[in-house]
């Protein structure tokens, strides 16, 4: 009936809890302001701005998101492929309002996106969709041979005219990419290039982020 069709959300994720939101962007505030005083990044600044000379203000590039949340399924109100089939998995009903741990362990950078990776645990990956990675074969041709669970990522922040799904894609484009052996050492773990504006800094300490799945309406 009318009321089925309508009752699908915008999508279905893991919502970070209050508390740990502040930590997550001062976090990600710290690695931007980090990024930009370093030589290795000056030296490639001209990925993000076209022009050797020019400098960026990357707390600026960046227009941060304020409600933090790891998407697993995109069901455009049930327009999307298998999003009918996703709301009615049994995993996913099981675990709609409850709250786990998400190990965020590495953050990126690219000149559209910031994010930050998200490592799930096994149980996590039972709400992960099937098409996860495929969907985004399109873009990323290799997507569909990572494993389940690689495109996982919480959306920091967007460069202007960017729509935030282009972060789990920059993330699938990185992890394609053979990674480079040469990697700067710093307090928050290593940092290494990708080239064309892509970096990625591994956590020493995987952020341990409080999380609730439900779903957005919006
Ligand atoms: O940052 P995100 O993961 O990227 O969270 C938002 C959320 O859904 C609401 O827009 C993500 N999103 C948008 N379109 C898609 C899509 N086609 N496939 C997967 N995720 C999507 C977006």
């Amino acid at each position: 009936g009318p009321l089925e069709e309508t009752s699908l959300p915008l999508f279905y994720g893991w919502f970070l809890l209050p508390s740990v939101r502040e930590r997550v962007k001062c976090t990600a505030m710290d690695f931007l302001k980090t990024l930009d005083t370093l030589e290795e990044f000056k030296s490639h600044m001209a990925d993000f701005t076209g022009k050797a000379e020019k400098e960026v203000d990357l707390e600026q590039y960046f227009d941060a998101k304020t409600a933090l949340h790891c998407t697993t399924k995109f069901c455009d109100y049930g327009k999307a492929n298998g999003a009918k089939e996703y709301a009615q998995n049994s995993a996913v009903i099981k675990s709609y309002g409850s709250v786990s741990e998400l190990s965020l362990t590495a953050l990126f950078i690219t000149p559209r996106t910031v994010g930050a990776r998200v490592s799930l645990t096994e149980e996590q990956l039972q709400l992960w969709p099937a098409d996860g990675e495929k969907e985004a074969e399109s873009a990323v041709p290799e997507a569909a041979s990572l494993p389940a669970g690689s495109r996982a990522h919480v959306t920091l922040g967007c460069a202007e005219g960017v729509e935030s799904v282009q972060t789990g894609v920059d993330l699938l484009q990185i992890l394609a990419l053979q990674q480079p052996e040469e990697a700067k050492e710093m307090e928050l773990g290593s940092l290494r290039y990708f080239g064309e504006g892509r970096w990625m800094l591994d956590l020493k300490e995987p952020i341990r982020a409080l999380a609730c799945f439900s779903s957005f309406y919006g």
